[in-house]
């Protein structure tokens, strides 16, 4: 029974990439979304959501959405297009590709995607198998969390953390690296908690910004050290007899080996690396040494630069040090995908690739991929994704896309950056136009979700698209002409997860949403998935994979040609780029702002409020100066990712950032960049 003509209260699922999968609850009036808030009883939203999805509505019923599916009539990179019905638009796409792949073969056609809508059919279900049954070249989905995952497995295992609920018994919360007051706002919520039962927050960052102002304190830190700053706490804990010998002994390798490597880590060396004083790392180490239950949010800041995996492959060591998993509320977590893990080789099937060593590109190498592979990228597909805005190197990617023998299909909600080069864009459904089935890699609620509202105008989903293409190009029935419900079935058919063991389709339609691992997920087991079942502090497989297998500081690797780091972090009110065309968002964030130190503003005489340009090699872009001490010497911070359209031709952020990938997990390096900041009127001498 559709309830689109309904009135009343439904649930519903938040579909973004952010860590905290909200339960909504979603009021309607007449079939028409009136009001969006947290679901009371989802235990970890408790009620509570951001101010973005209390407004998204305004997104849904946008009326720039993509209603139609439209096909380019002017030069690409401009908004040149008219309405095209389905039909034509299915029967132009499969000519392509029949065509491509006649005279070039299917690794000519290039997939590009990501998590604009997390669910698993429309992320990674009927589109991975659609293009794998094609044969095109594979995209290594490297953008978000690659190279911390990879650090993070090296010491772990794989993406297993502690139960996030558990952590309103942990006594002291090391927040590093991760703005979570804006990017995972119920963990704040359930540190808050903890906090009232006596907890310390201490957020560590290269930016003093809203998580700062909301912890008890600030440690700050310069760009890409923290692998030193984690050494030289390891350094004193060893050395004042801090460690748990007995937790090592029976759940840890190579701690001899590790202490021998931060014996060199002395607080005065980590001090001259970090800039943090000597005096605090020796404070900062001695309360994380005796503070039980501890636990360490790890974020996503940290590997986005140069030696990312290695700091956080460095960083999850430390609770091992001082026995913190076993304890609740003790140990840490940088993502929680390993326990609800689907089965994702039923779902996406690469067992139907034509050939299963076709090329695999990095999609942080796009720009690259697009001009210089051979052979050539012929047609690039994107969907849940903006890549003219969020991939690294803007300026190399859009000359990609401008070529005139690419043919660029884009399947959006938005005409995006991405969609102004494209040859046919085609009409995305919102995620409450569609059934699908989420799962979080922070907490550990499965939620199923079913459509509320009918699909606006022509949209369809993701799932629907590559199903229909896949029939249009005459494959298998048997295959893809299946439903969602189907779809769902068999991601959760998989005895390889025995934390989704009872958690079935028919369970979660009358429940909405399931516990992986149940209510007693034990937040140490005595075998965790490294080579050895044990916290590999010294890790042999780092060695087999050409990397040093203690913890190390390794400088970052942009060349010093310019004066300040510059990171470009996500904001409070975006996600990524979604929302970034919503007005009443985008008053809230004013201007893209350039955080940057008195002291270097004074010396390049620039004032408050100032409009600067940042530049380097690869682009330049324009932003608001905002002066202070939020940022040290030489570090810059600028924040979100804005639209190139609503500038007015001032480029976004990624024009600044590099190709260069991270030491781990093919990563990308948004924040290890060097720039220069000039005034607006100054000529530029640097050429
Ligand atoms: N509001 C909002 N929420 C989001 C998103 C969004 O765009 N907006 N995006 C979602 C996605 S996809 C992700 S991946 C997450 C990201 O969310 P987080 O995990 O919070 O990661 P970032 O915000 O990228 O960076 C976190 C912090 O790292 C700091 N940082 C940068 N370099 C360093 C360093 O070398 N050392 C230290 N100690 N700190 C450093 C930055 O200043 C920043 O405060 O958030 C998700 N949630
Ligand atoms: N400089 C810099 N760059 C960054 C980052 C940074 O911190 N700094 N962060 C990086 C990170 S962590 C990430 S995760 C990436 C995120 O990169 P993307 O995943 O590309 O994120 P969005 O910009 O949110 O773009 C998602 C697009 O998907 C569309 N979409 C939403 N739902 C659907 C759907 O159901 N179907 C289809 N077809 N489309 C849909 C949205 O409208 C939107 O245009 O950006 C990365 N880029
Ligand atoms: S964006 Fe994050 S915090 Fe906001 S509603 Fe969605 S899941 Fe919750
Ligand atoms: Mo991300």
């Amino acid at each position: 029974m559709t309830k689109s003509v309904k009135s009343g209260t439904f649930r519903s699922v938040c579909p973004f990439d952010c860590p905290d999968t909200c339960g909504l609850s979603v009021t309607m009036d007449e079939g028409i979304i009136t009001k969006i808030t947290g679901d009371n009883e989802h235990p970890v939203t408790r009620g509570a959501i951001c101010n973005k999805v209390r407004q998204l509505s305004d997104r849904i019923y946008h009326p720039e959405r993509l209603l139609y599916p439209m096909r380019r009539t002017g030069p690409k990179g401009t908004l040149a297009f008219k309405r095209i019905s389905w039909d034509e638009a299915y029967e132009e796409i499969t000519d392509r590709m029949r065509n491509i792949i006649h005279e070039h073969g299917a690794n000519a056609i290039l997939p590009y995607s990501f998590y604009g809508n997390m669910g698993v059919l429309n992320a990674e279900g009927m589109d991975r198998r659609f293009f794998h049954r094609l044969g095109s070249s594979r995209l290594d989905r490297t953008i978000c969390n690659a190279a911390g995952a990879a650090g993070y497995k090296y010491t772990m295992g794989g993406s297993i953390g502690i139960d996030p609920e558990e952590t309103v018994h942990t006594k002291l919360f090391l927040i590093w690296g991760c703005n979570l007051v804006s990017t995972n706002m119920h963990q704040a919520m359930l540190a808050t908690e903890a906090r009232k039962n006596g907890a310390t927050i201490i957020h560590i960052d290269v930016h003093r910004n809203r998580t700062s102002a909301w912890a008890d304190r600030f440690i700050h830190v310069r760009p890409g050290t923290d692998a030193a700053l984690a050494l030289g706490m390891m350094h004193v804990i060893i050395r004042d007899g801090l460690s748990d010998i007995a937790f090592l002994e029976q759940h840890a390798i190579g701690y001899e080996e590790l202490a021998e490597q931060a014996a060199d880590y002395t607080p005065e060396r980590v001090a001259d690396i970090t800039g943090v004083p000597a005096a605090e790392i020796e404070e900062l180490a001695r309360l994380y040494g005796t503070t039980s239950p501890s636990f360490i949010r790890i974020g996503n800041g940290l590997q986005h630069h140069d030696n990312g995996g290695m700091i956080i492959r460095t960083i999850s060591c430390l609770p091992a040090l001082t026995g913190q998993w076993g304890i609740r509320g003790g140990g840490a977590m940088k993502g929680n995908s390993w326990y609800s893990r689907l089965n994702g080789e039923r779902i996406e099937r690469p067992d139907l690739l034509p050939d299963p060593n076709v090329r695999t590109i990095n999609m942080n190498q796009l720009g690259d991929a697009l001009l210089d592979l051979d052979p050539p990228v012929r047609m690039l597909f994107v969907y849940n994704s903006n890549p003219a805005i969020v991939a690294p190197d803007q300026n190399r990617v859009r000359e990609g896309l401008l070529r005139d023998d690419l043919f660029t299909v884009t399947h959006d909600l938005f005409l995006t950056d991405t969609c102004k080069y494209s040859d046919i864009v085609l009409p995305a459904t919102s995620h409450f136009e569609n059934m699908d089935l989420y799962t979080s890699y922070w907490h550990l609620y499965l939620q199923l979700h079913e459509p509320i509202i009918q699909p606006m105008g022509e949209c369809i989903s993701n799932f629907t698209l590559f199903k229909q293409l896949a029939l249009r190009l005459g494959f298998e029935r048997e295959t893809f002409d299946i439903s969602e419900k189907q779809m769902i079935q068999e991601a959760l058919d998989s005895d390889q997860n025995p934390y989704l063991a009872g958690i079935t389709f028919e369970q979660l339609i009358g429940r909405t949403w399931m516990k992986a691992g149940g209510d007693n997920l034990p937040p140490f087991t005595d075998r965790i998935p490294t080579r050895s079942g044990k916290i590999e502090l010294c890790s042999e497989t780092m060695l087999r994979d050409g990397l040093p297998p203690l913890p190390d500081h390794i400088p970052l690797r942009e060349p010093d040609k310019y004066p300040f780091w510059l990171m470009t972090g996500p904001n409070h009110s975006f996600i990524n780029s979604t929302f970034a065309n919503q007005e009443r968002l985008q008053k809230l964030e004013k201007e893209p702002l350039l955080y940057i130190h008195a002291d270097d503003a004074s010396e390049l005489g620039m004032t408050n409020g100032e409009r600067v340009k940042i530049r380097n090699d690869r682009g330049e872009a324009e932003v608001i100066l905002r002066i202070g001490t939020d940022v040290l010497p030489g570090v810059l911070v600028t924040q979100g990712l804005w639209w190139d359209d609503d500038r007015k031709g001032i480029q976004a952020v990624n024009a600044l950032t590099s190709q260069r990938l991270a030491d781990m997990g093919g990563g990308a390096t948004f924040f290890s960049n060097r720039v220069e900041v000039l005034k607006i009127d100054t000529k530029d001498i640097s050429d």
